[in-house]
């Protein structure tokens, strides 16, 4: 039956999503350039920067048309010239972590993050 053999073969992908989940607690720093990376992976074109464009396509396929996001880009866009740098995203980054770091030790643990973290995996949101 071709339906059950999508199923295993979407279990089979799984390990990938996994990876992020479990880890104890992770120092600032790290966390930092984690979401970072994570940001400038919409770096589509390499130019070290985020035009609106890349922002849109670049965090979730089909996420295009979004209006949450495209308002999070203007909100991001410190300077307004349609583009997030390095600055604006360090900007962004820092402000990020001084949120999730609800107890201002400079570490992020798993409480944090899972306070943190959008309940898109309410799954991986229990199992920490
Ligand atoms: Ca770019
Ligand atoms: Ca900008």
């Amino acid at each position: 039956m071709p339906v059950f053999m999508l199923a295993i073969l979407s279990a089979m992908a799984a390990p990938a999503i996994a990876q992020d989940a479990p880890r104890a607690s992770v120092d600032g720093a790290t966390f930092a350039k984690r979401l970072s990376d994570r940001m400038m992976a919409a770096d589509a074109d390499g130019d070290g920067r985020i035009s609106a464009a890349e922002w849109a396509a670049g965090g979730r396929a089909g996420a295009a048309a979004n209006p949450a996001r495209t308002r999070r880009f203007a909100m991001l866009d410190a300077n307004k010239d349609g583009f997030l740098d390095r600055a604006e995203i360090t900007a962004t980054v820092a402000a990020r972590l001084r949120r999730v770091d609800g107890n201002g030790d400079g570490r992020i643990d798993a409480t944090e993050r899972a306070a943190a973290r959008p309940a898109r995996t309410p799954a991986a949101a229990t199992a920490d």
